[in-house]
């Protein structure tokens, strides 16, 4: 789903509310109860910044002296540290650079006023920012529940960020996967195309939602953010997430590489998790 597709934006209703707080180009969308897109909605100075303060954390320099940016598997590897393709760091917001977490602020105060359904409050507030890097091929992520530990409480907004090249995201209200015997289309999968900076809120009743990225397309980065940050022709693809996750504070370390609910009691408690929000959001 193109945004030409998109069928109800907020934008307008909220710029005749306040038009100081929404830039007269953005584009708000209600996608579904609790599912908000914020495209074009950020100042670019900020956005920039932002990205800036998101490849800064990866920064390295080389034993020759080069600055490298990346989140490696160690102090001279070019293996980005989690599986293959990409890339990650967790931790609290307040260890990244302010830019990136005004950002995060920002985009969920949009979406909260965007969404009476998308739960307000200090304790929906994120604690911790996931920034994974996707640097090659057009691999992105499989469909997917956020229901981990890390992943966020309850049903706290996530909020997601695209940075960099173009991403497809799909979504749907339940897990689809090709073994399925159903088509996505049947499914009911929609998609949307993430460019720089766009940003999806999901949470509340959506908090539970289906999602997944694929469709990564190599070099759509913009060129004055690539040549900024020193990146060749190829770019690349940084999504940036904030997570509400209070009970993890000081157990960032755990959560590096973390491969999502292994054990029996982990998904055991997902489900936990998972049919508590269906019955409170019933
Ligand atoms: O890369 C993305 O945009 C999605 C990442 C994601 O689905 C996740 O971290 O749960």
């Amino acid at each position: 789903m193109q945004s030409s597709e998109l069928t109800k934006t907020v934008a307008a209703l909220l710029r005749d509310h306040d038009d100081e707080m929404v830039l007269p180009g953005a584009e708000i969308y209600s996608l579904r109860r609790g599912v908000v897109l914020l495209r074009g909605a950020f100042d670019p100075t900020q956005l920039e910044a932002a990205v800036d303060d998101a490849f800064a954390r990866g920064e390295r320099r080389t034993p020759h002296g080069a600055v490298q940016t990346g989140w490696y598997a160690d102090a001279t590897s070019k293996q980005l540290n989690y599986g293959t393709q990409r890339g990650r760091v967790y931790d609290r917001v307040e260890t990244y650079g302010s830019n990136l977490v005004k950002l995060g602020r920002r985009a969920l105060f949009l979406a909260q006023t965007a969404d009476i359904e998308l739960p307000l409050g200090l304790d929906k507030v994120a604690t911790h920012t996931l920034l994974v890097r996707y640097d090659q091929g057009s691999r992105g992520i499989a469909g997917h529940v956020d229901d981990a530990v890390i992943d966020g409480d309850n049903d706290a907004p996530i909020v997601s960020f695209n940075f960099g090249n173009t991403a497809r995201f799909l979504y749907a209200d339940m897990p689809w996967n090709r073994f399925l015997g159903v088509s996505m289309k049947d499914h009911g999968v929609r998609e949307v195309e993430m460019q720089h900076g766009d940003c999806i809120v999901w949470g509340g009743p959506a908090r539970y939602l289906w999602h997944g990225i694929d469709q990564i397309q190599i070099g759509t980065m913009p060129a004055a953010t690539r040549a900024r940050l020193g990146l060749d022709e190829k770019g690349t693809r940084i999504n940036a997430t904030f997570r509400c996750t209070p009970e993890l504070i000081g157990r960032e370390a755990e959560f590096q590489t973390v491969v999502k609910n292994m054990t029996p009691a982990e998904k055991r408690a997902a489900k936990r998790a998972r049919e508590a929000n269906a019955a409170a959001y019933a």
